[in-house]
């Protein structure tokens, strides 16, 4: 494009700017250059990746398995790339983002070591101004905020934490080397899905860990294992059909499910979105029964827990929506840390009891209850013992002082909203994103907010994002963009934002679907709530309705002439 720029502006002219390299932005790169478009993508971290790059600690794992956690938009790199495990580790998915980076070559239009830090719509000249921290200014039609829904680290208002004298490492931010453990004395706060993976791990590095436990966590077995080439073979050979399933699943991928063979649907049926139990989305893992927990007698029930482990209870739909069955899973759940902690006291600190199954993401372990069966790991209950401060030496308790020479902070993230609340990201009338979002997010499908013209959010909130598997989610978006863009240079418009009324509704059935689900129980603290987060609004971000029934409404409002949306051709 040869942009109307004024002379004594130094700013450069693109058709679009890409913020972050992780799979979003890498897919991107590739769709616009497919479109002949002029793009940059500006990466804080060093290399392509995203969460990826960032998370490399001990133990960081994937929890969607890896033949349907990969791109499905180029069948050559489906049968060329071989995943070595069910569920891929960091390493092996950070080999795989940087093998799509050297394949189409996509480097030379990144910008690493660059953060955005303000992207300022100019009404002059129909164009967002977007501004780094090295100074580069870029004006483009279109800003593409490919950010991550989990990629600002959430680090506690601990009081003393400067005081430290040792190392203070972040899960969200593990060195590249690194760090040797053997015999030091290593810490760590936080049992979300980073802490349990990391716990293990740690307890195999270190000379001591001690685990320091707000919140015990619900965990179920990954039960990882290395992958056969013979499941690996069939994927490649039934990868379109097995695409198209996810593509109409709740989650975005079937799990167990996935090389079986599907049953023919009846007509009505087609298009329905996967698992028709009506469970909400972000939960598929072993297929699930049309039948409830409370249907069963108690023995059954047991019986059903003796014989799939604590995982059990993701089989019954009604833990996921009564709070009845959800009590009696917890209890059943509750007996399963029993069975394999052989310290009662050490079992009983571990048993979640003030909030319910299926409020938090599902946190998959390997080892995670074991862990405390060994001589050199120890739990610190802060229910109990309420956390005082840390010190030079160490983190002082109600039970006393915990001498350490490593911090690990397991605390998770500014979840979905936290990297676009970082850049200064003004509007229409230079209204502030922020200011348009401080009773929490609101876009229509999470793809665009009322008032910021051009302006996408790949995966934003109000879309399923983390409740699905996020490449699927990220390739949907993303082919969502570039085929509206270029509907857009069809029929002679220039910019898109929604209606506030579409919004309206959007933010109304993302709610409504999310109600009555465990994850808004009165007693649910979640991220996916913002209530990790002090002062954050309590709303729930992600789109619960399942991904099959998202994907159909984006689909529909697109045959329907982008109901909601305004096109401008002025
Ligand atoms: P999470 O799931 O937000 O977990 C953070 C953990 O840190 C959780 O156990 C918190 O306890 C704990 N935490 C946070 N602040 C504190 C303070 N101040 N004191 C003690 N403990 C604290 O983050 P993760 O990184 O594990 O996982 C995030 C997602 O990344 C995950 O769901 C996957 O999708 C990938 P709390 O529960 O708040 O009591």
């Amino acid at each position: 494009e040869t942009a109307a720029t004024p002379s004594d502006d130094p700013a450069e002219t693109l058709d679009a700017v890409v913020v972050g390299a992780g799979f979003a932005g890498m897919y991107l790169l590739y769709q616009l250059r497919e479109q002949g478009r002029s793009v940059v993508v500006f990466e804080a971290g060093a290399d392509v990746g995203g969460t990826w790059w960032w998370n490399r600690y001990p133990g960081a794992r994937c929890d969607v398995p890896s033949m349907e956690y990969s791109y499905s938009f180029d069948p050559d790199l489906e049968q060329e790339w071989n995943w070595t495990e069910l569920m891929a580790g960091q390493p092996e998915i950070l080999r795989y983002a940087r093998h799509v980076a050297d394949r189409y070559d996509l480097r030379p239009d990144i910008v690493f070591e660059t953060t955005v830090t303000s992207a300022h719509w100019d009404e002059g000249d129909r164009r967002w101004l977007v501004t780094t921290d090295s100074g580069r200014r870029v004006r483009a039609r279109w800003c593409l905020m490919a950010t991550g829904c989990l990629s600002v680290p959430n680090t506690p208002n601990l009081p003393g934490l400067d005081e430290f004298a040792g190392t203070v490492l972040h899960t969200g931010r593990w060195p590249e080397q690194w760090p040797d453990l053997a015999g030091k004395r290593v810490g760590i706060i936080g049992t979300g899905s980073s802490g349990v993976q990391a716990i293990p791990e740690l307890a195999e590095q270190a000379g001591h860990l001690t685990v320091f436990q707000r919140s015990p966590v619900y965990t179920v077995p990954a039960n990882n294992r290395p992958l056969a080439p013979e499941i690996v073979a069939e994927f490649k050979a039934r990868y379109p059909e097995i695409r198209d399933r996810q593509r109409d699943s709740v989650s975005g991928f079937l799990g167990p499910a996935a090389l079986r063979r599907p049953k023919p649907r009846a007509v009505e049926d087609r298009g329905r979105g996967g698992d028709d139990t009506g469970t909400p989305a972000g939960t598929a893992q072993p297929e699930r029964t049309r039948s409830g927990l409370l249907d069963l007698s108690e023995q059954e029930r047991r019986e059903a827990f003796d014989r799939n482990g604590p995982g059990a209870f993701m089989r019954f739909r009604d833990v996921y929506l009564d709070p009845e069955a959800n009590e009696v899973a917890c209890e059943l759940f509750r007996r399963e840390i029993d069975k394999v902690v052989e310290d009662p006291a050490v079992a009983e600190a571990l048993k979640p009891t003030d909030y319910p199954l299926a409020c938090k993401r599902q946190v998959l372990d390997t080892d995670y209850y074991r862990t405390f069966n060994r001589s050199d790991v120890t739990l610190i209950d802060l229910r109990h013992h309420p956390l005082q401060t840390i010190t030079g030496a160490g983190v002082r308790t109600e039970a006393g002082q915990v001498e350490l020479d490593v911090l690990v902070l397991a605390t998770g993230f500014a979840a979905m909203t936290g990297a676009l609340s970082r850049i200064d990201i003004r509007g229409r009338a230079g209204r502030r994103l922020s200011e348009a979002w401080s009773g929490g997010p609101r876009t229509y499908l999470g793809l665009q907010v009322a008032g910021f013209p051009n302006l996408f959010t790949v995966t934003g909130p109000g879309s399923p994002s983390v409740l699905a598997n996020m490449i699927v989610a990220i390739e949907h978006h993303v082919d969502w963009i570039v085929d509206c863009i270029a509907h857009l240079d069809v029929v002679g418009a220039t910019t898109i934002e929604p209606s506030p009324e579409a919004v309206d509704d959007w933010v109304d059935h993302v709610n409504e679907v999310a109600d009555d689900t465990m994850y808004t129980a009165p007693n649910c603290n979640s991220w996916y709530l913002g209530s990790n987060i002090d002062g954050k609004a309590r709303v729930f971000m992600p789109y619960v309705g399942g991904f099959g029934r998202y994907r159909r409404h984006c689909d529909d409002i697109v045959a329907d002439d982008y109901r909601g949306f305004v096109l401008d051709a002025s």
